[in-house]
């Protein structure tokens, strides 16, 4: 009798495991010139994992009308008052919206458009976010432990980080008497996020 196949992609620890999945691990040092403080960000242990995302990736990149997906895990950091983050980009075609969902801990997504409006929104185990495909996404850890989160975008999507590494995001999102605000960097406007 023919047994029906075992899947070969699995959820493990809030990691993504299996067969063909690929991890990029990047590490708090890969991430100088990102952050607010730079000062602060130096005393950081530059070898520490920053962030890992595990993906699969079953396509060639650029094949049109396939997915991609991922799990990313930001590890817990503040450099000076601010939160540990992703780098953050736009995709290359602003036609190609991506989901993100939290898995574990606590987060904010910040997504900017191409005028600098940023907008923020929590993130949790449960929540689901459309990033629409013109605007830049940036993921932020906002709680003590791993922030874990899902990812799923179009194959041709493409990255482009050069826009962020150059003119960054307007807003941030850092740790102010003890609880994480949005920073407009423009106006100096603080919003406080409610954490759940
Ligand atoms: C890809 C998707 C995620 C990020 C990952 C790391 O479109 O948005 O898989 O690549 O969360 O973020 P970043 O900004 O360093 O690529
Ligand atoms: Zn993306």
């Amino acid at each position: 009798m023919n047994r029906i196949p075992l899947p070969t992609l699995f959820f493990s620890a809030n990691r993504l495991v299996g067969h063909g999945v690929e991890t990029l691990v990047r590490t708090v040092g890969s991430l100088k010139g990102i952050f607010c403080d730079a000062a602060a960000f130096e005393k950081l242990p530059q070898d520490a994992i920053a962030y890992e995302v595990s993906s699969y990736l079953p396509v060639p990149e650029g094949s049109i009308g396939s997915l991609y997906f991922g799990i990313t895990r930001i590890h817990p950091h503040l450099a000076g008052n601010e939160y540990m983050m992703t780098k953050g980009h736009f995709h290359t075609k602003s036609n190609c919206a991506e989901y993100y969902w939290g898995i574990e801990g606590e987060g904010v997504l910040l997504t900017m458009d191409t005028a600098g409006k940023c907008r923020a929104e929590l993130c949790f185990p449960g929540s689901l976010h459309y990033i629409d495909g013109r605007l830049a996404h940036r993921m932020i850890n906002i709680s003590e432990q791993i922030f874990s989160f899902g990812a799923c975008w179009p194959a041709d999507a493409g990255h482009d980080y050069q826009t962020i590494a150059e003119t960054g995001f307007s807003a941030r999102i850092l740790k102010l008497n003890g609880k994480p605000c949005l920073v407009s960097l423009n106006n100096n406007k603080c919003t406080q996020l409610e954490s759940i």
